[in-house]
């Protein structure tokens, strides 16, 4: 088996700087050699770069959409060349926008693709409903074709998600409009209500079987923001009350274990917020848990 790492070292769809600095970050903390020590083969020579002399408009709603359109175009050609080639993509964040590129690639690739959202949030926000007009906010909503902006400007072909594939899994701040848009739009959300109520492992079985349900492939996109603030400080918007450290490693035990899980995105890895590096170190070790890292 053969991982292609993919960094994206972009963090415009974000409100605040800093998540530009996960990737090389995380790469520090001995990513590659812990997943060598795994058993893989482990590429990590992919680089995913806002090209020159892109600049959205000042002055729309939503900030910086070229940007992240540009980005999410080039890290869309780069998963599905991944994909067709027979890797696992491993996408590192930067911001929660750049999932759109992931899918959009893995959208062209998939003809019916599930989808795992680890997240204190639930970016299904749209242009109109954005209440901040970052673009992190609004990526599950482009997978699913909720937006205006469609996976098939990012990746020619590509079909959005369906709805009954997809789970969120951790949510604890929701706006307002998200919270319609999680009753109407039927895909399934675990708050963190669920989690305390079912428990972790409960919870991450029934959404492997959502997500699993008549799909070919599944993909992972975790947001470091759906552990607890304790443990990952260093990301741009913290919520208290979230995934313990267990809960979290726990969730990606079961998803390796599971063994379906087809290409994951790790994004929201602020260096510049972490105090010592316990974010990026905890980045390493979770994606470790989901590539089969285990205690014994
Ligand atoms: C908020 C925060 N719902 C927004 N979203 C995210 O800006 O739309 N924070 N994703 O990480
Ligand atoms: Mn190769
Ligand atoms: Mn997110
Ligand atoms: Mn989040």
């Amino acid at each position: 088996q053969s991982i292609s790492i993919i960094r994206v070292p972009f963090g415009l769809g974000a409100g605040r700087p800093g998540s530009e600095n996960g990737p090389d970050s995380v790469m520090k903390f001995g990513l590659v050699k812990k997943l060598q020590s795994l058993g893989y083969d482990v590429e990590a020579d992919q680089c995913i770069r806002l090209p020159d002399g892109i600049q959205s408009p000042t002055g729309s709603k939503m900030k910086h959409v070229q940007e992240v359109l540009a980005v999410s175009g080039l890290l869309g050609e780069a998963v599905g060349k991944t994909v067709a080639a027979g890797h696992i993509p491993l996408v590192l964040g930067g911001d929660h926008s750049i999932a759109m590129g992931s899918l959009a690639g893995l959208m062209r690739h998939y003809s019916n693709m599930g989808v795992i959202w680890v997240d204190a949030h639930s970016d299904l926000n749209t242009e109109t409903t954005s209440p901040s007009g970052n673009m992190h906010g609004i990526s599950l909503a482009v997978g699913l074709g909720l937006s205006h902006i469609k996976l098939r400007e990012i990746a020619e072909g590509a079909v959005p998600l369906k709805p009954e594939n997809c789970v969120i899994i951790g949510a604890r701040d929701l706006d307002r409009d998200e919270k319609a848009m999680i009753r109407s739009c039927g895909l399934t959300c675990f708050t963190m209500h669920e989690i305390d109520r079912l428990g972790i492992e409960k919870v991450v079985q029934e959404a492997l079987r959502i997500a699993g349900n008549g799909t070919d492939g599944v993909h992972l996109s975790f947001d470091i923001d759906s552990v607890d603030p304790i443990e990952a400080p260093g990301t741009g918007t913290p919520v208290r009350g979230g995934l313990s450290y267990r809960e979290a490693h726990l969730t990606l035990e079961l998803m390796s274990e599971w063994g379906r899980i087809t290409s994951a995105d790790f994004v929201e890895v602020n260096p510049l917020l972490d105090r010592n590096n316990q974010t990026s170190k905890l980045a390493v070790e979770l994606i470790g848990s989901l590539f089969g890292s285990r205690i014994l």
